[in-house]
């Protein structure tokens, strides 16, 4: 209550002013003018006591009105830079902009200072942050449960075109301001040691873990605020540390030495983010994560349930539920069972009747290769416990199997949780332990259920349904691209847009109006220039903005067919060699994303990239026709600068492959035409913006599956004069003069008859899209009529629709009014 009744700090140019100056003098002891490290530091200070109020006040009233939470487990959080984003969501950005142009201060370039926090890969863990940004503003009340990892996502430099990786220390550099430490809530982790029962004086049997490692969690709070509503949920990401008592011991016996090195290894835990996106190396370091992770998390809210309850866990689902990003948090389903039977003593049945109605999966992929499996080997000794509890949970699951298909001996080996190998299958564990199954846009939703879970889905049809992602508008249009947005709120008259991203509907009343348009076309202009200057800037290159930026920038993976754009880009080149350049228009093609260091295919798609644009961009016969550039170190912060300049968004992985795409969403909210297959989400961003204003092209997923077995590379090839010749190319060494060979894996890749992506089959008809793109682009009218049509119906992509769903069909929170 005394917080509430706090005065609210000045909000005002002279009071943000005035803060800004205490915390440079007093706290950092500089004067201005200091470096811009120091300016950020300062101002981050700012916001955060301005955060600290809100998010004193967001407790409070969630203590006071005790309702349903939700837990959004996850192994990765891509946050991104803070600090803009914060002061959006404060209403403190014009405030502290003035301030700070008062003090001859830019505000740009102190912003640069900060350092993402990159705790994600890509897609999955950048939509798990545009998630609990929406819950806030939504005022749900939903936690976020992550890791601290010291090393974030590598930092990739290129280097002769080759991809190098650098640790990515964000940590090291300074604190990081939005964090707060809790260690009153710290928890201790087990590992390793053996199980033994007994029979308790009641006949129950009892398991004991025993002869354990303990790690200890300790939690650092994030604050992630709402848009302007007083609301700031948490966000908590775990530190893994020795525990001080094991330290004595091991000290205290006189090894100072080994205690060190346990200690280190402890800390080990959360020491560095596995990147690999879409590839699961089962490695025990990742193992102990994903445990640490559910285990720290699910103590949390079983402590905090027992503070106010007791040992009473009767509604235990009725105020909690938690959401399994991926398999990743799998494990709940056992450690939610090992913390309810065997530390609260709750008989089998009643634990498992709570886990399944507190756990939700989403399953974030169909490929094969990033379903998760884990050895029985590694988990007996690493996790005895809830290996046992899994083969319980197998054991009771398997009979109901039975009884669906009686006599099916081919269903119990299928749908067993531990496959033939002995390996744990992570998905059908949590889909087994879950009350909810998700796909992430319409078509996954829809090949789980007819492909990978379809045995799952006769069992239960009533758990499946489908989230389509979205991204939070307030980052990815409001945050990175202020220029559209002044003339989205001028022209609708107010910003209720900013939560109500349907409202954007309206523009296309605009449509014909010629100031408007023209408008439209400036601020393109100008989004397009800064990433000039960024291209220039990092890669060395000069675009000119008024050729197409065709923009293809996500993880490097052969699914996602950066080589097929590569492909187009030879095509071009070739083209304008052979002098087939009537009615041109000019094109600069831009590449960004990181390929897993393990993933030598990829490692090669980016160099082969890199050895494009060095042919292209040095021959002055090509000029500025065309331009081939590969931005290094693909991050959420480049991809502020990116998605509000381009004009063609790139989303074209073989169709059935990519569960959704949410980069596809952040271009077409930005005004950029998609050119796509019929995958993820691109098909309802296709329903949306309806066929004339996105470039379709490619087989269709059933089209792809049908082909298997009977796709024959070399056939597309003698039937296209222009493939031959770019594959002749290709093949020739011209790309690759003086590292012969280089390519060749490449090259085998899409000639193999069992090339899963099928790149050769979709040549033809992503170069006729292509066609299309650029004969559209030459009017200038009709595109950025396109372009607005894309931006007003983009309204379904945000995630405060995505997360209204979530709890309307899933959660069934009931959202909170801070004042
Ligand atoms: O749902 C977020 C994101 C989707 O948009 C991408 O299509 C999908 O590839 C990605 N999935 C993963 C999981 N891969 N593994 N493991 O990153 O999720």
């Amino acid at each position: 209550k005394s917080a509430a009744k706090k005065p609210a700090l000045p909000n005002d140019k002279t009071g943000l002013e005035q803060a800004f100056l205490h915390y440079l003098e007093n706290n950092l002891g500089r004067d201005l003018p200091s470096n811009p490290e120091y300016q950020l530091s300062a101002l981050a200070y700012v916001v955060r006591d301005r955060l600290m109020q809100n998010w004193k006040k967001t407790w409070q009233t969630y203590n006071e009105n005790p309702t349903k939470r939700a837990y959004y487990l996850s192994m990765e959080f891509l946050m991104g830079r803070s600090l803009r984003n914060n002061l959006l969501n404060l209403g403190l950005d014009h405030p502290v902009k003035e301030a700070l142009d008062d003090l001859g201060l830019a505000y740009e370039e102190i912003e640069q200072q900060e350092i993402d926090a990159g705790l994600g890969n890509g897609g999955l863990g950048r939509l798990a942050a545009c998630f609990v940004d929406s819950c806030a503003t939504l005022g749900l009340p939903v936690m976020g449960y992550g890791l601290r990892y010291e090393y974030g996502m590598f930092r990739q430099m290129i280097e002769q075109g080759f991809q190098i990786e650098a640790p990515d220390h964000w940590l090291g550099h300074g604190d990081y301001p939005w964090e707060s430490q809790r260690r009153e809530y710290a928890r201790i982790i087990k590992f390793g040691g053996c199980c033994h029962s007994h029979e308790d004086s009641s006949g129950h049997l009892k398991v004991h873990w025993e002869g354990y490692e303990e790690i200890l969690a300790v939690p650092f709070d994030v604050p992630v605020p709402g848009y302007k509503n007083q609301v700031v949920n948490s966000l908590r990401l775990w530190h893994a540390e020795a525990p001080d008592a094991f330290k004595l011991s091991a000290f205290n016996a006189g090894s100072y030495f080994e205690a060190v090195a346990e200690k280190q290894a402890a800390e080990n835990l959360t020491m560095v983010l596995y990147p690999n996106d879409s590839s699961e190396n089962g490695k025990e370091l990742r193992l102990r994560q994903q445990y640490f992770l559910v285990s720290a998390s699910l103590q949390d809210v079983v402590a905090q349930w027992c503070r106010t309850k007791g040992h009473d866990f009767t509604d235990f689902a009725k105020f909690n539920v938690f959401q399994l990003n991926d398999t990743h948090p799998s494990l709940a389903v056992a450690e939610l069972m090992r913390l309810l039977v065997d530390e609260h003593h709750l008989p089998w049945d009643q634990a498992w009747s709570i886990t399944t109605q507190t756990m939700a999966y989403t399953n974030h992929t169909l490929l094969p290769e990033a379903l998760e499996k884990w050895s029985r080997h590694l988990m007996a000794r690493l996790l005895p416990r809830p290996l046992q509890i899994i083969e319980e949970i197998n054991r009771r699951f398997l009979i109901e199997v039975a009884c669906k298909w009686p006599g099916r001996a081919d269903k119990i080996r299928e749908l067993s949780l531990f496959d033939e190998h002995g390996m744990v299958r992570m998905a059908y564990l949590a889909i087994v332990g879950s009350f909810s199954v998700n796909g992430v846009a319409a078509l996954h939703s829809e090949l789980l259920k007819e492909g990978l879970f379809n045995d799952f889905y006769q069992l239960w049809p009533h758990k499946f349904n489908n989230k389509t992602n979205g991204v939070t508008q307030r980052r990815w249009l409001a945050a990175c691209n202020p220029g559209l947005r002044h003339l989205i709120t001028d022209t609708l008259g107010n910003e209720d847009w900013i939560t109500d991203l349907s409202r954007l509907a309206a523009l296309e009343k605009q449509v014909g109006n010629k100031a408007f348009e023209q408008a439209w076309f400036d601020i393109k202009q100008a989004n397009k220039q800064r990433l000039a200057d960024l291209i220039a800037r990092e890669v060395g290159v000069q675009v000119s903005t008024d050729a197409i930026f065709d923009v293809q920038v996500k993880r490097i993976h052969e699914y996602k067919r950066q080589l097929l754009n590569a492909l187009h880009a030879i095509h071009l080149y070739r083209q304008i060699k052979l002098g087939n350049t009537a009615n041109w228009t000019n094109r600069v093609i831009i590449f960004g994303g990181k390929a897993a260091p393990g993933y030598a295919m990829a490692k090669t798609i980016i160099k082969l990239i890199n050895n494009i644009a060095m042919m292209v961009n040095n021959d002055p016969e090509i000029g500025d026709k065309l331009k081939v550039v590969f931005i290094p170190n693909y991050r959420v912060s480049t991809m502020e600068v990116i998605c509000p300049a381009a004009d063609v968004s790139e989303q074209i992985s073989t169709a059935g492959k990519e569960a959704s795409g949410t980069g596809n969403m952040k271009f077409m909210m930005n005004g950029a035409i998609t050119i796509g297959t019929l995958d993820g989400a691109n098909v309802e961003i296709r329903e949306s913006v309806g066929d004339d204003n996105f470039f379709l092209f490619g087989l269709r997923a059933h089209e792809v599956q049908a082909k298997l077995g009977e796709y024959y590379p070399q056939s597309y090839i003698d039937a296209d004069a222009d493939l031959q010749g770019v594959v002749d190319l290709l093949r020739s060494g011209h790309f690759n003069p003086l590292e012969p060979g280089l390519f060749d894996d490449v090259i085998a890749s899409f000639m193999a008859p069992h090339d899963p992506w099928m790149t050769l089959a979709d040549f033809r008809s992503y170069v006729a899209a292509q066609e299309q793109v650029a004969q559209a682009y030459k009017n200038q009218q009709a595109w950025v009529k396109m372009s607005i049509v894309n931006s007003a119906r983009s309204g379904m992509f945000s995630t405060d629709r995505t997360m209204q769903q979530y709890n309307d069909e899933i959660w069934h929170l009931t959202p909170v009014n801070v004042s």
